[in-house]
């Protein structure tokens, strides 16, 4: 895979990119990140990237024509389609679903505006997926740019040490309910549970000790303890989280 970050930062995003699971598996080949700067394609002589807006407010916009070009350049620099994306807290709000159609994608294009905002024709022009990391507000989408880089490379193969994490973790699949594991863009499908707690050395720590059941070696044991944690952290903190079981179903187990 190959994710191209176009940005008016790249210095800030670099570093995050050479970091721990995403530096390991750019070298292990998994994936070539590339960060540009929109700056280095601006046509104007004072390299300017935007400007005051029309019919006045505060702040600045991000011009149409360095963004263009980067767009446009960028993407030539391989064969490669690259599926385009603006960062905005406008867009469609990123969930562990979005995460995984995306890692099946070839190329990703990130688009992170600063300032203000866009010049509306950005989104016009490039026809780009519009994505929000949450309901709050960031004075970029660097920050929105790396969080979805690392939730998207983390699911590549061989990017994580161990194999099974991934499907571990919170918000992966529901493992109570088979009749939930299958993939659905509804939300009150997108079955997740939340991760159990865990514990490493030391046995006891300033006078709180380590569950017995975790040094039983009993696996089953083990195993059925934790999908109990993962059920109560997950009903106590996120309920909404939890399917609820559809109308239809009941009806089909009355035949
Ligand atoms: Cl993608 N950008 C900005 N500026 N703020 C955000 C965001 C993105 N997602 C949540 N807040």
């Amino acid at each position: 895979m190959r994710i191209d970050v176009l940005t008016l930062f790249p210095e800030v995003c670099e570093p995050f990119f050479d970091g721990s699971i995403l530096g390991r598996a750019r070298r292990a080949g998994s994936v070539t990140i590339a960060c540009h700067n929109f700056r280095d394609f601006t046509t104007d002589t004072h390299r300017k990237v935007d400007d005051r807006p029309f019919g006045g407010g505060p702040g600045m916009v991000l011009m149409c024509q360095p963004v263009f070009d980067a767009v446009e350049a960028v993407e030539k620099l391989d064969l490669l389609p690259a599926t385009r994306i603006l960062l905005t807290p406008q867009g469609e709000r990123l969930s562990q679903n979005m995460v995984r159609r995306l890692v099946e994608l070839p190329r990703l294009l990130l688009i992170a505006g600063h300032y203000e905002g866009f010049d509306e024709r950005i989104r016009i022009g490039l026809s780009p997926l519009e994505i929000s990391i949450g309901d709050y507000v960031l004075s970029g989408g660097e920050a929105a740019a790396m969080v979805l880089t690392d939730a998207v490379v983390r699911l590549l193969p061989g990017a994580l040490g161990d194999e099974t994490s991934a499907h571990e973790e919170s918000f992966s699949s529901w493992p109570l309910d088979p009749a939930n594991q299958n993939e659905s863009d509804d939300m009150a499908s997108s079955a997740a549970l939340l991760e159990y707690p865990q514990y490493t050395r030391p046995r006891d720590y300033k006078g709180m000790s380590v569950p017995d059941v975790l040094m039983s070696g009993d696996h089953a044991r083990i195993k059925a303890w934790r999908r109990e944690e993962a059920l109560r952290r997950t009903r106590t903190r996120r309920p909404d989280l939890i399917p609820s079981p559809r109308k239809d179903d009941f009806d089909d187990d009355r035949r």
